[in-house]
């Protein structure tokens, strides 16, 4: 126990078992990769299953392949669910979901060597395919989780190697018998490494996160004409590569027009058949358009597609539009951003309010029960990359003020 009574989390544990999962799909430069329900994938589960187990949780695995690990309550209640995710983008860092899981594993452990029953049971959980990276859309395992996705669309999806969901989760051994819809949370928790500037540019250690961005992701397939480069009279070109680039040009400028919340991302982009003297005849490409006013985001929807439509019909290439992923923005719960922040000022740490600009497991579960969020700085605002870091006094520091929220709405009634 330290002073004040408070209790806190064992943070050599939770840094030796982030250290450890960081080795499952450990890539150069001190990065992960361990893309949905790929070998690494599994491999990360196991190990985080086999500590759940070592815990004596009751673990689930749902047909979408979300786990929980669950501590009995003293009451016949719902569980406070403490979420996030184990899977990774391919240039992942060691604490984006992971941390989240494994702070949620250490805040269980603590309780219990602590002698600390709780009314609700507390359950920690990791969800099928968060990043979307392999399956679109992301936060996919949370979605159905939450009846916000249809669990048969779920396990048709095609990844961007061509292989099924469901075959997958077959194939890994994490093709679940528990209903997707069995478990209803009493609450949410996420603990999250912010991923952007604004904790480490403020000096600030904890965000007391106050929602989720909305989310627009398209897939493009743009038809054109291969041709010759050296023969083909410019004003004779129907140009796929031209007209992405005019497309990428344009959500860039879009962003920074609107300023504020707004964001634009082409983060894939493949040339068809890419050789230097022919004139591409296809692109595929993503768009990536975020903003925390839904208002604002359907408008620089709007306004992207005529740009897309007017220059590719310029151009006389042809658009195929594939919706990835659409999620409105959603708040968290007032009370629950409240316990967040006096958790954080009870424990002398510095606090903010801000909104995320990642998605994240969290905004499924916020239309259907009390939800919160805690940030973490991320040193340089990077992540998504290999040198992805947080410092450990504040990654403890984030645990703590978990176990402090965990522990006070676990209690209650
Ligand atoms: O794309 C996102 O915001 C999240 O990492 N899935
Ligand atoms: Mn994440
Ligand atoms: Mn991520």
């Amino acid at each position: 126990m330290t002073a004040g009574g408070a209790l806190r989390v064992d943070g050599d544990r939770l840094m030796r078992r982030l250290f450890a999962l960081a080795e499952v799909g450990a890539i150069d430069g001190g990065g992960v990769c361990r893309l949905a329900l790929t070998d690494a994938d599994r491999a990360g589960r196991d190990l985080v299953v086999g500590w759940m187990r070592e815990l004596g949780l009751a673990v689930t695995v749902d047909r979408v392949g979300n786990v929980l690990g669950t501590r009995a309550g003293t009451a016949d209640l719902p569980p406070v669910i403490i979420g996030s995710h184990i899977d990774t983008v391919r240039t992942g860092g060691k604490y984006d979901g992971n941390y989240g899981v494994l702070a949620g594993l250490e805040v269980i452990e603590r309780l219990r060597e602590a002698g600390v029953a709780t009314r609700h049971p507390i359950a920690v959980g990791f969800f099928t395919n968060e990043e979307g990276a392999r399956f679109q859309p992301d936060m996919l395992g949370s979605a159905v989780h939450q009846g916000a996705l249809a669990l048969d669309a779920a396990l048709a999806t095609v990844a961007i190697d061509g292989a099924t969901l469901g075959d997958e989760l077959a194939r890994i051994g994490y093709a679940g018998d528990a209903p997707v819809d069995a478990v209803r949370a009493a609450a949410y928790l996420e603990l999250h490494v912010e991923q952007g500037p604004v904790l480490e540019r403020e000096g600030v250690t904890i965000g007391a996160v106050t929602g989720v961005q909305g989310i627009s992701w398209s897939e493009l397939t743009l038809g054109g004409v291969s041709n010759h480069a050296g023969t083909t009279p410019m004003a004779m070109r129907t140009d796929a590569g031209y007209v992405a680039a005019e497309i990428a040009c344009f959500v860039r400028r879009l962003a920074r027009a609107y300023g504020g919340a707004q964001v634009a991302t082409v983060g894939h982009l493949t040339v068809r058949p890419n050789l230097v003297n022919v004139i591409p005849n296809q692109v595929v490409m993503t768009i990536d358009l975020r903003n925390t006013d839904e208002d604002v985001l359907q408008r620089a929807e709007r306004e992207t597609w005529a740009f897309v439509e007017a220059t590719a019909a310029a151009e006389g290439v042809t658009v195929a539009r594939r919706a990835l992923a659409r999620f409105a923005p959603v708040a968290f719960d007032p009370a629950m951003i409240d316990r967040v922040e006096a958790a954080a000022k009870a424990q002398g740490r510095s606090v903010r309010r801000m909104p995320s600009g990642a998605g994240h497991d969290a905004q499924m579960f916020a239309p259907r029960c009390p939800t919160g969020m805690i940030f973490v700085p991320s040193a340089g605002g990077i992540s998504h990359n290999v040198r992805e870091h947080t410092a450990p006094d504040e990654l403890i520091a984030g645990a703590d003020v978990l176990l402090a929220v965990v522990r006070d709405v676990a209690a209650g009634d």
